[in-house]
């Protein structure tokens, strides 16, 4: 009895001796609570909606009168319910943009949906969205531009004590809010009270954002700040890079390694991906049929959620104040793949082995890592950065996506990472990776595997893994790239040579009554083209995608270009871009379109490189028939090309005859002496 008595003992010392290896020392910056719920989030949805929803505008210059906003079905309900579909779990909503119209009735403006004709000025957009999103169990952001071009006190210190103000009214009158987004650009042109002048601000100080931060914490102490507490990606496409890092060294300079984070970080900022769901962040009926394919809509979810960032989608609402419905068939598709890709985890209650196990106790051992919960982790010794874990199917199995996840409460560790797995008795490497941070997934070709061996080959410390998941997800069919040449010749490319391509040329959707792809064809005038292709060995389709064309440029020429490659602005191939070279002409861009066209508006589309430089932002667009006496046919900003570079469309409010014309760069990013332009078009039917 005696010897039971002390052997008893003696395992129970033993065990809570074991259960005395302490957990890890954090490494590097660690996040915040809120940070981590933020996190946790994953997938949440903007609203863009104001006054430019009615003006097909993107930036509006804050003098368009308040009439114009007069939703005629606003439903923030319907808002909340397409995004709760979507499995988004919070909106942010514009509340003001750049223009200075407040969708909620401030005390400090006029300039507001109070004189709205909208419910006679009665109706509050923020609140609705608020009770829309307690009903839907969604939480609320709000976007507050900073910028304000309207405010007559724009660029003084009185316009802080404004932006303040209303801030306060913000997060005091509707609930918890749990992210509040300032936008970067700031300054420049704008009505300004009437003023209509140009403001610059330093950025950097001129709204003292320690003092306007405090308002939030005290306010809102479970909300996160854009810009603060998370970071922008750096692009507006929604992706995030495959090496991210949260750690930042915050006083870094604006670039493509600030948009990755830092290694050796000093402040935990993770990344945030926005994007919107069409080309534009507001409503533009013509962009009815541009809204992404399933395919796109899933390589951004793939490249931001799976890139250890979050995904921000954006929802133009209309102008009957909903979410339009070819955007919710997009949305559906993209949840309804998602949850395909992700529906039978095929690690779970799997064998799991690692090559260290932190002090060898059951706390933090590697099935941990396999175990469904998201508190408890692998971890190794603190001397041990270099590991590897390994999942065996037991049988072989078909696999495609691995989900890995760092214990990031701890901080983000791993720097280095490869995948391997056995097939047919074999180990192959399938992927060789940087960061992982909250959650990295990696899509590969898919395998039939018997074990999978995650190595961990670097990291800033020991290591913590807190999930891993592996998938087979069914293969999504990629649609046709719709392309044309100068010459006008139409081809419909596919990356797989054993699938079908339909398409139609008269604006309605193919099926499979529709003309097959053969070889290219000749399009010449203004014509939709919409395809899908099929492949026969998975029975499934891919998605519709449409291309607009405007007459060819079979005929065009550069009359005048201070440098050659100019025919790149006019090859009808976006991907290639005239450069102007310094000097004389640096500025301008003359085109002979052949013959006489009779001209509604034009089209301008900047460099599409990562990192696009001399974009031309505002602009002056001549028609002539002789190329000698020049009209003055549009002249205006390319508002927010910078930042979003997609082709942008400018209307006439008639038509002109012209058979020459001419852009010129009024301001080119960066103040840059040089342009670059990457398509110029005409639009020649209303
Ligand atoms: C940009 C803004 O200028 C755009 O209009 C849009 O709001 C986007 C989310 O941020 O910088």
């Amino acid at each position: 009895m005696e010897k039971i008595k002390i052997l008893l003992l003696g395992i129970i010392l033993f065990s809570s001796c074991k259960n005395e290896v302490p957990a890890p020392a954090p490494v590097g910056p660690i996040p915040t609570e809120n940070q981590i719920k933020w996190q946790e989030m994953e997938f949440y949805g903007f609203v863009h909606f104001n006054i430019n929803s009615f003006t097909n505008q993107e930036w509006s210059y804050g003098d368009q009168p308040p009439e114009l906003f007069n939703p005629s079905e606003l439903d923030a309900k319907q808002w909340a319910k397409v995004a709760k579909e979507a499995g988004m779990k919070g909106i942010i909503l514009t509340v003001k943009h750049h223009d200075g119209f407040c969708l909620w009735p401030s005390e400090f403006t006029n300039y507001s949906v109070k004189n709205s004709p909208w419910k006679n000025g009665e109706g509050d957009v923020v609140k609705y969205l608020a009770e829309a999103c307690e009903e839907y169990g969604l939480k609320m952001g709000i976007y507050l531009s900073p910028w304000d071009r309207n405010h007559a006190d724009y660029g003084r210190p009185e316009y802080i004590a404004y932006m303040r103000n209303q801030l306060t009214e913000l997060l005091t009158n509707y609930g918890d809010i749990f992210e509040v987004w300032f936008d970067g650009a700031n300054g420049g042109d704008g009505y300004y009270g009437g003023a209509n002048e140009t403001r610059k601000i330093d950025k950097l100080n001129y709204y003292d954002w320690e003092n306007t931060y405090k308002i939030i914490r005290e306010l809102q102490p479970g909300a996160v700040i854009f810009g603060h507490d998370l970071r922008w990606v750096g692009n507006e496409h929604g992706f995030a890079y495959e090496t991210t890092w949260s750690p930042l060294l915050k006083d870094a300079p604006y670039d493509e390694k600030y948009s990755m984070g830092h290694e050796n970080g000093t402040h935990w900022v993770p990344a945030e991906s926005d994007v919107s769901i069409r080309p534009g962040w507001f409503y533009h009926e013509s962009e009815n049929d541009k809204v992404k394919s399933l395919e796109h809509l899933l390589n951004i979810y793939y490249k931001s959620v799976g890139q250890n960032s979050t995904l921000l989608l954006n929802l133009p609402v209309d102008k009957r104040g909903l979410v339009h419905e070819n955007d919710e068939k997009q949305l559906k598709k993209l949840v309804a793949q998602l949850k395909e890709d992700f529906a039978n985890n095929l690690a779970l209650n799997k064998k799991i082995s690692a090559t260290n196990v932190r002090g060898g106790v059951l706390r933090f051992d590697s099935g941990n890592a396999i175990d469904g919960k998201k508190d408890t982790y692998w971890a190794t010794d603190d001397n041990v950065n270099k590991a590897s874990i390994t999942i065996d199917f037991g049988e072989p199995k078909e696999i495609n996506r691995l989900v890995i996840q760092e214990y990031i409460k701890l901080g983000q560790r791993i720097k280095k990472f490869s995948v391997e797995a056995e097939v047919n008795g074999e180990w192959l490497t399938v992927d060789k990776q940087t960061t992982i941070g909250y959650k990295r997934i990696l899509r590969f070709e898919t395998l039939k595997a018997s074990k999978l061996r995650i190595n961990i080959d670097d990291a800033k410390g020991c290591i913590l893994i807190s999930n891993i998941e592996i998938y087979n997800a069914p293969a999504v069919v990629d649609a046709a790239k719709i392309i044309r040449n100068k010459e006008g010749i139409v081809s419909l490319d596919v990356p797989a040579s054993d699938v079908e391509v339909y398409y139609t040329t008269d604006g309605e959707d193919p099926d499979f009554e529709s003309d097959k792809y053969i070889k290219p064809f000749i399009v010449n005038k203004p014509t939709t083209i919409k395809s899908f292709t099929f492949d026969k060995a998975t029975n499934r389709k891919s998605d519709v995608v449409t291309k607009n064309f405007d007459i060819s440029k079979k005929n065009w020429e550069v009359k005048i270009a201070n440098n050659s490659g100019e025919l790149s602005a006019i090859d009808d191939n976006v991907f290639s871009h005239y450069n102007s070279k310094p000097g004389n002409g640096a500025k301008e861009i003359v085109i002979d379109l052949g013959k006489t066209e009779s001209v509604y508006g034009f089209s301008y589309t900047p460099s599409q490189d990562r990192y696009p430089k001399n974009i031309v932002t505002h602009y002056s667009f001549y028609g002539s028939s002789d190329a000698k006496n020049w009209e003055l046919l549009s002249k205006g900003e390319f508002s927010n090309i910078e930042a979003n570079t997609v082709l942008q469309k400018i209307g006439f409010k008639k038509s002109f005859d012209i058979r020459y014309l001419k852009l010129v760069a009024d301001k080119i990013s960066n103040d840059s002496k040089i342009m670059t332009v990457a398509e110029i078009g005409v639009i020649t039917s209303k």
